[in-house]
């Protein structure tokens, strides 16, 4: 049986409602959200068999974010409650999100800065104990940019799941007011080595060497959309350089006029690449896209999907995603998704 565990810091999430803009605001709406809490969220609303680890304080605030991850069946026994004397700043990391509407782009602004999470001693953690039974690891690039003990946390992590035989996930996951892209690129390259399935790769810079490969496609810092050509020969250069990986996947978004998006994805896989079909939609809430694709993918590989299906079941898990409020895909019927995969999406011109 599959057993996942992903290992992350869960947030409170407040949002203006209506789209509006934080200077407007009169009231904020609460939820939770934190890219790994994410995909165990979504994992376990599909049935998987999903084990969430993180330190919270040990306070209403952080009890909340636990109780709302178990409402959705994610088991998060080996959850953290910290006293103040184990992380004397004892808070629950926050984020405010100003929801884009159709041109102006939704905007984060963190408020995590010595939260229980970075804060914590993970030295007092038995990783062989945490990972115990677990079949797949899923870790992101936004935990070791918190500190250097949450850093050295998904180091360890990923060595010890790689002794035991876990299937290892990665998401880059880069966010630039966390690190700068050289920490991160240093980050990404020592931990390369221990990953199966790399996600998040969009911000090629992250690996300039190996995007000076792929001629032209990096602008002014900036990915450009590649075409299936232009991928697959990234894909090769990660493959030659990283032979240890098995999949890549790589989701990209085609914003359009209004609130109207197109998204697609590209795969490698068994030593091809594979293109998803093109998805639209409007967009209701995009924060989590990447997390659902990822939890998506996930989700198919587990369950043994043909490649084809595996790419096009996390696009559309991600493309479900951007219509349903809050971080996470908490879509609960496989069927939905599967059925949005067959369906013949493509755009609209
Ligand atoms: O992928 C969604 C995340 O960005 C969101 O849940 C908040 O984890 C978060 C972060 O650190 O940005």
């Amino acid at each position: 049986e599959n057993r996942f565990m992903t290992i992350g810091e869960v947030m409170l999430r407040l949002t203006p409602p209506n789209y509006e803009k934080i200077r407007m605001a009169t009231s904020f709406e609460a939820s939770y959200g934190g890219s790994e809490a994410n995909i165990a969220l979504a994992l376990a609303n599909l049935g998987i068999d999903s084990t969430f680890f993180t330190v919270v304080p040990d306070n209403s605030l952080g009890k909340s974010a636990v109780r709302m991850l178990r409402s959705s069946d994610v088991h998060c026994t080996p959850v953290i409650l910290s006293t103040p004397e184990q992380t004397p700043t004892h808070r629950l990391g926050t984020y405010y999100l100003e929801t884009g509407f159709g041109i102006r782009a939704s905007k984060v602004t963190y408020d995590r800065k010595h939260s229980a999470m970075s804060e914590f001693d993970f030295d007092t953690v038995d990783l062989e104990e945490l990972l115990e039974g677990i079949t797949w690891l899923h870790l992101s690039g936004i935990t070791p940019a918190l500190s250097k003990g949450c850093g050295e946390l998904i180091m360890n992590s990923l060595k010890t799941a790689k002794e035991k035989g876990i299937t290892v996930s990665f998401d880059g996951n880069f966010r630039s007011t966390l690190w700068s892209w050289e920490e991160a690129r240093d980050f990404c390259t020592r931990c390369l080595p221990y990953v199966d399935v790399l996600f998040g790769i969009e911000p090629y810079h992250l690996w300039k060497d190996e995007a000076d490969h792929t001629k032209g496609d990096v602008k002014d810092g900036l990915a450009l959309q590649p075409g299936y050509e232009q991928q697959d020969e990234v894909f090769r250069v990660f493959i030659q350089r990283y032979p240890n990986l098995k999949c890549i996947a790589r989701h990209v978004r085609y914003a359009h006029s209004g609130s109207e998006n197109s998204l697609k994805a590209y795969m490698w896989y068994e030593g091809h690449t594979f293109e998803s079909k093109l998805f639209t939609f409007n967009i209701l809430d995009r924060v989590g896209g990447g997390d659902a694709f990822a939890s998506g993918l996930i989700y198919a590989m587990m369950n043994g999907y043909k490649p084809m299906d595996v790419v096009n079941f996390a696009v559309a898990s991600s493309a479900i995603k951007h219509t349903i409020r809050g971080d996470a895909n908490i879509t609960d019927e496989v069927s939905a998704i599967r059925n949005l995969m067959n369906m013949n999406y493509d755009i609209k011109r």
